[in-house]
């Protein structure tokens, strides 16, 4: 059922620095067309720093793990018919043979079985701010918790509630750092997150990982702040989460819903955002997993 590429298993056999990535982001997290860039954005980066890129889906009845240039078109070409594939639905993918777009969650499911220490994504999914009137928790928590794995990103999707979230992964056991920044990112902002520790520069990211991982089974959370970030979010964050109320869109709609509100009122802002911080953080999980290899 798991099928790793003969590059990335030959890379995780020598000690080398894989990174994974998730396909969410290409099938849904971008308008019709535009996933497919952001994907192929993302591996060149890490190859340009070094590192194999591992990314993954449900192709063909199996969880696959490092994509070909024409297997991520297929992913990206399916778009919204891509099933979105978190920890509970990988196998109903496989048994349907029906195509995966993989997220975080089920990203890490895949990063278990095949060994692999580190990830980049744009935003991690967690607490939905209506959490007291449904328990709506990202399956990326649970997953984060409880894979050793390092998630690059720019922290919590601040569509989400980020304090509820800090908590829940406080409780979990889940470190969360900023990268060269107390201030936890919060997406599309690099301001007004809630405070965390710091780490300063990969060597120092990578230190921690392996520390944590002598002591842990949990994965550990590494938010870079996005470059030219988009301040004005949180006005734009509440209209779309009123229209995706007065919607009913719940469950795993909620997300796309929501990026795709964002991007079409921002005037492509949060779009030109997302697209970069990506790609940025591609390079951040590259640059750590090299620096964690050499180290190793
Ligand atoms: N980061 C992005 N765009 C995305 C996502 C992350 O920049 O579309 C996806 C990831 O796949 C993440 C998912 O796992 O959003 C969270 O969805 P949910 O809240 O339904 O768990
Ligand atoms: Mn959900």
């Amino acid at each position: 059922m798991l099928r790793i590429s003969e590059e990335v298993r030959e890379a995780l056999e020598a000690g080398g620095p894989v990174v994974a990535l998730e396909t969410t982001i290409v099938a849904h997290g971008f308008p019709p067309g535009e996933g497919i860039e952001v994907g192929r954005e993302c591996e060149a980066r890490l190859r340009a720093v070094g590192a194999v890129p591992a990314t993954t889906a449900v192709l063909d009845g199996e969880l696959r793990v490092g994509l070909s240039a024409d297997e991520l078109e297929r992913i990206a070409s399916a778009g919204v018919e891509a099933l979105k594939a978190g920890p509970r639905d990988i196998a109903t993918c496989i048994v349907r043979g029906a195509i995966g777009a993989t997220t975080v969650g089920g990203t890490l499911v895949a990063c278990r079985h095949a060994g692999i220490r580190f990830m980049a994504t744009g935003g991690i999914g967690g607490v939905h701010r209506s959490w007291t009137k449904r328990p709506d928790v990202s399956a990326d928590i649970p997953a984060i918790a409880r894979t050793q794995v390092l998630v690059a990103c720019s922290g919590i999707k601040s569509l989400l509630d980020v304090p509820a979230t800090v908590e829940l992964l406080e409780t979990l056991g889940v470190p969360v750092v900023g990268y060269g920044t107390q201030e936890l990112p919060l997406f599309y902002s690099a301001h007004g997150g809630p405070r965390v520790p710091a780490v300063e520069g990969v060597e120092d990211a990578a230190s921690l990982a392996r520390a944590h991982w002598r002591l842990s089974e949990s994965g550990l959370v590494v938010a870079r702040p996005p470059v030219d970030g988009f301040d004005e979010a949180e006005l734009l964050i509440e209209a779309a989460l009123d229209e995706a109320e007065a919607q009913d869109v719940t469950g795993q709609a909620v997300t796309p819903f929501l990026l795709a509100f964002l991007h079409e009122r921002s005037g492509g802002r949060t779009l030109e955002v997302n697209r970069r911080l990506a790609a940025d953080n591609a390079t951040l999980a590259g640059e750590v997993a090299v620096a964690f290899s050499r180290a190793g």
